[in-house]
């Protein structure tokens, strides 16, 4: 299989994330592609390659200009309203809430910040925007790559900051840019008449469910934490079908936080079965493992060893598939476990 990865991703680094009235450090780390990397240096399951640029057309398509503008000069805006802001991060700290304007775009570059956020946990850093651009290149070129080939029908991008949070005007949840949903826009370019995202991240893919809401070309599947409990609370429940054209092109199968792999490999089988009716031409899997019994802002309990039977049933699915990186804060065991998904696809269908 082909793995896109992101040579750039490193530019991105947090500092601080708010927990709880402090600053921690940041979960979304570089070490966790670092250690993907070195795990697929001893276990070479597919072979690397680098991305072109970003397609900015197709990225176009998926995130409103004035929130890719923002992005693009956040950094310098930072810097010039003080030159020691380069030591800091970018967090919001106001939000137009309900009954507030959101249509405006003020002068003030706090207030751009929270109109394009809705979280504390996501800082701005010098090289977000060239990190997460190369990541959604990542994304761009592991389609193309899939759709141009005869041979094996899945890919990787792997990249971080990852993406499903970041929805058509804001980010949060430590994404930026929706890699996956920059996928999907991509295989129906490539001539997929009908996509599905399936996404098995811990978390409600919220950014991607509302990018594609309205839409019938693309099914949206989640299996997340109940929002209830568990972030990103405000979207990600069971009664959430899609809207207008898209009425019936959503489907959310939360389950409660404690949840074992028995209880999810249910709701992926369930979550399949949905995409099989719906027809779709291609598959984009947005593959978080924070679902891993150790990881620590999450509460499934997958072991290692399953995520080679998430690969397994990814592939006997036999859609053209580009799975894109999400998700994962087990920092140490994150190599392994995303290793295994691409193992058991790769050994399932020889992709
Ligand atoms: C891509 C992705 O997985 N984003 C997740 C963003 C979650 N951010 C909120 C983290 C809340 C941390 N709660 C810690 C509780 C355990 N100490
Ligand atoms: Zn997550």
């Amino acid at each position: 299989m082909l793995i896109f990865h992101n040579p750039l991703h490193a530019r991105h680094a947090g500092r601080h994330e708010m927990f709880r009235g402090r600053l921690v450090p940041c979960h979304e780390s570089p070490a966790r592609l670092d250690y993907v990397l070195a795990e697929l240096a001893r276990r070479p399951v597919g072979e690397l390659r680098e991305p072109s640029d970003a397609d900015l057309d197709l990225v176009r398509r998926v995130h409103r200009p004035r929130y890719l503008d923002f992005l693009a000069g956040a950094w310098q805006e930072w810097i010039a309203l003080d030159p020691d802001n380069a030591a800091l991060d970018i967090l919001p700290s106001i939000w137009p809430v309900r009954g507030f304007r959101d249509d405006v775009l003020p002068v003030n570059f706090a207030a751009r910040v929270g109109l394009f956020s809705f979280d504390t946990g996501s800082p701005i850093t010098a090289g977000t925007w060239e990190a997460a651009r190369c990541g959604a290149a990542c994304a761009i070129d592991a389609v193309r790559a899939v759709a141009a080939s005869a041979g094996p029908r899945a890919a990787m991008a792997l990249t971080r900051p990852p993406g499903h949070h970041a929805g058509p005007d804001f980010f949060g949840g430590y994404c930026f840019l929706n890699n996956a949903a920059i996928a999907a826009e991509a295989w129906r370019v490539a001539g997929a008449a009908r996509v599905a995202v399936l996404d098995i991240d811990y978390h409600h893919g919220n950014g991607t469910q509302t990018i594609f809401y309205e839409r019938p070309d693309v099914l949206t599947v989640s299996i997340h934490g109940d929002p209830h409990t568990e972030y990103p609370f405000f979207l990600g429940y069971a009664n959430e079908h899609g809207a207008g054209a898209g009425e019936g092109c959503n489907l959310n199968l939360p389950l409660p936080a404690g949840s074992d792999f028995k209880a999810w490999r249910a709701a992926l089988a369930q979550g399949l079965h949905a995409i099989e009716r719906d027809g779709a031409e291609a598959l984009v899997v947005a593959l978080g493992v924070d679902t891993y019994e150790g990881d620590p802002i999450s509460r499934f309990t997958l072991k290692s060893d399953d995520y080679l039977e998430v690969g397994r049933m990814l592939a006997g699915f036999g859609l053209p598939m580009v799975l894109v990186l999400e998700g994962g804060y087990a920092v140490a065991e994150m190599g392994v476990n995303v290793v295994n998904v691409l193992d058991g696809i790769v050994s399932a269908s020889a992709a």
